[in-house]
């Protein structure tokens, strides 16, 4: 039971505590407020985490009522809410995103400065929640972001790991990884909710029962865990309006070790709480290649079956007809990662509500929409029948029950054609009996989408072909997009300046308003305020770098930002040949170091902790770094800059510096990307290949603003039908033959030549992502870049454009495509 026992009769209980006032003196009264009840401190004893906690209780004031009216008015309209289920949030930092939201900054601002504080050093304070690997995780975030802004009732759930994505540092050039231990110094933005907590169970079998003459079945587990809902706070952009992120953090539950104690095995009691409690211990630190493993999938129902239960039982309550459920909720499914949830609804409303199978499923269909987010196709997830039965038996039986079903009506419409039955199976047999993740997620969704438009394509085309030929309805595409609010106006608060003088502030929730900016391209007032908005920039993330790194960012050079997760498809390697080529030029005197144009590559880029090819890229980078970077015959005119622990904090330093933007994929394998926009929409050109968001960047911005190079995805498939022999072009090439002999003479790894031969043998040998079929064309394209660049003038006229024709990927319009193509649901 939650609630009052009896209706308040004190006038100030019946609705919400007031909104603290919106100035410096109302900010400065809470905040000390925080401080000496919340801290139990007083300013002047008061460490920077105090003062941070208290801040960030303060601004959280602030939000509270709105947050609080925003679920009454959700709860009271009963419209349709998103589901968003995403095993990965890449929230970045929270505070100032709250203040802008609030519209707090200069209040704040000037408060702390009363307080003899500075809110940088304040905000500097917090540890980013990094529980996420990368695009997948940052894309929930910023669709979280618009569906507050827009006003729409979303619940984003997932998983409140106890350790995000792990710290990375560099020793000797190699990356170590170390735990993120992001809770330690308390998290004022999170509300835990234990009453509301959830069971879990796992294991055990299915039996079946007579149930006054109807044959049931039931699930017996023999194991079980609870969730703890954990709340958080998205606000919307000056809207008034706060959504909920719903985390699950994993319990052991009392029954689960009670027979433990009583036995009086202690350490093994304790042990039993522990491996409850594992759960939700770490982030998998894998990006678009899942690793099959128990833990894994524990996770994955975990946070699937918390959700699911939560929103029936608690946002629509025991007197709900479930008849009714698809016309209050979608559950969007980020990748494959919450799949299972399919199944466990069919077993609510089957094993628990009574549901005949097929009304269940009638329903279940209309509760799904799934997103895929690779082509890769060691990207897609299958789990072993074996591992699935074994923790969870009555989905499995749920599973073989859908595909039965599913593989019925395949013969329906294909009748005789066995060999489509078998390529479409949700349940494989090759090698090992597993489920097909993407497949069970297909049958069920109503709508399955790519992130891009050539992803979609190829979807629909290649991986999930069969399946567009038996319901091309259910397949669409919804481009990606990303927040304007964290990765233009808090990441690039010069440029954000610049706009809203020009346009007025409208854009911040309207993209598409860039458009405005158009003609100012051609006015040479503007261009130079443009510039001097880069160059602040520049100068902040040099701040950055070199308190974070110890890294000096030359001035006056060209700075050209690669910062993604590192994988052998997003080819790192290609932009280190480009470096390594262009020194190789230097030293056999092809060209003199006065001949380049001065240029920072900067990396940011994690590896998965077992994914050993890409810890030898990144041993390489550093170790070419170390030497061009002191070479004295470059004459400064090249440099490397590596920092290390690449995250949300450093990316929204880096991207408004940005000149050049590296898309350089091998066509048809990066889905989207969004980095891509968020360097484009601060002003960077890319450099890029026919790819995911690439080739929409490309349309809008005109070929005239983007330098492209390389194969394009049909010229791929072609060349790798054919056979495709790398070696044929380190023979014929002389620039990428010196490139590759340099490194492999030992300059980079103190003579030891060795060092680095697994990366130019694969190259070689094998170059699965077509690295030096690419080559010529991405010098070329880069020599393109030089002559550009050295027109200041025409460089930033091609920027601003850049600008102007980007409000597309705003995640707003993909938030709106969702709602019109998928979600069928609107703004209250
Ligand atoms: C991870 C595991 C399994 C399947 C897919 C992934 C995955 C895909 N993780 N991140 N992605 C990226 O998602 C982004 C958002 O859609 C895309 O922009 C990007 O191209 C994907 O690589």
């Amino acid at each position: 039971h939650i609630g009052p026992s009896s209706p308040p009769t004190h006038a100030l209980a019946k609705a919400p505590v007031a909104t603290p006032q919106h100035s410096v003196d109302a900010f400065v009264k809470v905040f000390l407020q925080e401080l000496n009840t919340g801290q139990g401190v007083t300013l002047s004893r008061s460490t920077v985490n105090d003062q941070y906690l208290a801040l960030a209780r303060t601004v959280r004031q602030y939000l509270m009522t709105r947050w609080l009216e925003t679920s009454r008015h959700y709860a009271e309209s009963g419209s349709k809410a998103i589901g968003y289920l995403s095993a990965e949030y890449l929230l970045g930092r929270q505070l100032g995103n709250a203040l802008l939201a609030t519209d707090l900054g200069e209040v704040a601002e000037e408060a702390m400065r009363g307080c003899g504080l500075d809110l940088a050093r304040l905000r500097a304070q917090e540890v980013e929640p990094g529980l996420g690997n990368g695009g997948l995780g940052r894309l929930a975030a910023c669709f979280v972001d618009s569906l507050a802004t827009m006003g729409i009732p979303c619940i984003g759930y997932g998983i409140r790991y106890e350790y995000g994505i792990f710290k990375q540092s560099f020793v000797d050039g190699r990356q170590v990884e170390q735990p993120d231990p992001w809770l330690a110094l308390g998290n004022p933005w999170e509300f835990p909710h234990p009453e509301a907590s959830v069971q879990v169970n796992f294991g055990g079998h299915t039996e079946t029962y007579d149930d006054g003459g109807v044959q049931r079945t039931r699930w017996v587990p023999d194991w079980n865990v609870v969730g703890v809902p954990y709340n958080y706070m998205v606000p919307g952009y000056h809207n008034g309006k706060v959504n909920t992120l719903r985390l699950w953090s994993a319990k052991a539950t009392n029954a689960f070790d009670l027979a433990l104690f009583n036995s009086g095995d202690y350490p093994e009691a304790v042990r039993a709480q522990t491996f409850a409690e594992n759960i939700t211990k770490v982030l998998y630190p894998e990006d678009s290649t899942p690793q099959g493993r128990e833990l894994r999938l524990q996770q994955q129902y975990f946070f699937v079956a918390c959700s699911i239960r939560d929103f029936i039982e608690r946002v629509l309550g025991p007197d709900f007809d479930l008849h009714q459920l698809p016309e209050r909720i979608i559950f969007q499914l980020n990748d494959t990662h919450p799949v299972i949830a399919v199944p466990e609804l069919m077993r609510i409303l089957v094993d628990e509500r009574h549901f005949e199978w097929d009304e269940a499923w009638q329903i279940t269909k209309q509760c799904f929409a799934y997103t895929c987010h690779t082509l890769l196709p060691e990207a897609l997830e299958v789990w072993p029948t074996e591992l699935l039965g074994r923790l969870l038996p009555r989905h499995l039986e749920i599973i073989r029950r859908i595909n039965a079903d599913f593989l019925d009506e395949v013969r329906a419409s294909f009748p005789g054609d066995e060999q489509r039955v078998r390529n479409m199976s949700i349940i494989s047999d090759d090698p090992n009996s597993s489920v097909r993740m993407a497949f069970l997620a297909t049958v069920a969704g109503t709508k399955v989408n790519g992130v891009a438009e050539l992803h979609s394509q190829l979807l629909a085309d290649k991986v999930l072909h069969d399946f567009d030929e038996l319901w091309p309805e259910k397949f669409t595409n919804v481009t990606n997009g990303i927040t304007p609010r964290r990765f233009i106006c808090l990441a690039n608060p010069w440029l954000s300046e610049l706009i809203s003088d020009t346009l007025g502030v409208g854009w911040v929730t309207d993209l598409e308003r860039l458009a405005e900016l158009e003609p100012y391209a051609q006015d040479p007032d503007f261009r130079r305020a443009f510039r001097e908005v880069k160059q602040k920039a520049k100068v902040h993330a040099s701040d950055i770098l070199r308190a974070r790194d110890g890294i000096e960012l030359p001035p006056g050079h060209l700075v050209d930002i690669m910062i993604k997760r590192l994988h052998e498809y997003k080819r790192q390697t290609l932009k280190l040949l480009h470096v390594v080529s262009l020194y190789e030029q230097v030293l056999s005197g092809e060209i003199t170091a006065s001949q380049l144009q001065p240029r920072t590559v900067i990396f940011g880029a994690k590896a998965a902790p077992g994914y050993w090819m890409a810890k030898e890229i990144i041993h390489l980078i550093n170790a070419v770094g170390s030497v061009i970077n002191t070479d004295p015959r470059l004459e400064g005119r090249l440099k490397i800059a590596f920092p290390a622990n690449y995250n949300v904090t450093l990316a929204e330093r880096l991207i408004p510096a940005a000149d050049l933007s590296e898309q350089i994929s091998l066509a048809g394998l990066e889905a989207s990307g969004t980095g891509n926009m968020k360097l484009a929409l601060n002003g960077a050109l890319t450099i890029g290949t026919d790819d995911g968001a690439n080739v929409e960047i490309r349309r809008l911005v005109g070929d005239e603003n983007f330098f492209l190079f390389g194969l394009s995805e049909p010229e791929v498939a072609a060349l790798r039908d054919s056979g495709y022999r790398p070696r044929q072009y380190y023979e014929s090439n002389p620039q990428l033959r010196a490139a590759l002999d340099l490194i492999s003479s030992g300059i980079f790894s103190n003579g030891n030549r060795e060092a680095f031969a697994p990366i130019v043998s694969s190259l070689l040998n094998e170059d699965r992502f077509m690295v030096l079929a690419d080559f010529q064309s991405y010098m070329e394209a880069q020599l393109r870049v030089r002559e550009a660049f050295a027109d200041e003038e025409e460089w930033t006229k091609k920027a601003i454009l850049n600008v102007a024709r980007c409000g597309f990927f705003s995640s707003d319009r993909a938030m709106g495509d969702y709602l019109r193509e998928i979600w069928h649901a609107s703004a209250i």
